[in-house]
């Protein structure tokens, strides 16, 4: 998997890329994350990468030839999924980075300022990508996350493929509590069936714990989670006793953006 990631700050990206996860799968090889410089691909004195919007208003807007030089470059030979981070954008969730995951080879466009010049998008961009319904001053950031979600999913860099395979999300439901040592903390025990030894019953209570969560928190959820008879029959009597309506089979299949 390789991911390039095209930027006016690339200092932003030392730390990342040197630790945790992500550097260690750089280490192993099995990520090749680069950063390039923006302003390499200016051909003026200045290196300017900005300026002043037409049709007036605030702010300066990124020019398009340092964003298309860079993408021809850096793209070259058409393999490249191009992608630019912006608030208008795709939302990402978890069937998005997997789809960018089997892609193989992502190109992150991170925009300052105003934002970058519509030609961009329109000539070197396959995908606009946004992380959330908020503004930041950056697509450095959202690149990051990106990166690091995409990363879990290639093969070999999550210790044990079990705990990406089982994460929140996987199966489309959020995930159950979790606990570790000491048993006790300010009188809150951890709930017996986990000291129980009990595998079977252990998976069912993580099961129904992850159907409640979901049911609480993010209930939208549900209509799109692999759910069996049996989660089906749990959640049932889930809702009854916290008194819930269950958003279930019949409802609008309220698509994930
Ligand atoms: N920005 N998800 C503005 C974002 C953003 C987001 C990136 C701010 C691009 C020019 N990107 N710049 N939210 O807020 O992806």
């Amino acid at each position: 998997m390789r991911i390039r990631i095209v930027t006016i700050f690339p200092e932003l990206f030392g730390p990342f890329l040197e630790t945790s996860l992500v550097g260690r799968a750089r280490q192993e090889g099995l990520m090749e994350i680069t950063v390039h410089d923006l302003r390499d691909f200016t051909d003026d004195a200045h290196k300017s990468v900005d300026d002043e919007p037409y049709g007036g208003g605030g702010g300066m807007v990124m020019t398009a030839p340092p964003w298309l030089a860079a993408v021809r470059a850096l793209a070259a030979g058409g393999g490249a999924w191009r992608v630019l981070l912006s608030p208008q954008g795709r939302r990402l969730d978890d069937a998005k980075v997997r789809e960018l995951a089997a892609r193989d080879d992502l190109l992150l466009l991170c925009g300052r300022y105003e934002g970058v010049d519509e030609r961009v998008r329109r000539l070197a961009v396959d995908e606009e990508i946004s992380i959330g319904d908020f503004v930041l001053s950056g697509g450095e950031l959202p690149a990051m996350v990106l990166a690091e979600a995409v990363s879990r999913q290639v093969p070999g860099v999550v210790g044990l493929q079990d705990s990406v395979v089982n994460d929140s999300f996987r199966r489309g439901l959020l995930d159950y509590p979790h606990y570790t040592r000491p048993r006790e903390v300010e009188g809150h025990a951890v709930p017996a069936v986990l000291l129980s030894g009990h595998h079977a019953k252990i998976e069912a209570w993580r099961r129904r714990q992850a159907l409640a969560a979901t049911l609480e928190k993010r209930p939208d959820l549900l209509a799109t989670a692999a759910l069996d008879a049996r989660d089906r029959r749990e959640l049932a009597a889930i809702a009854a006793e916290i008194g819930r309506e269950l958003p279930l089979a019949g409802g609008d299949p309220s698509p994930r953006t």
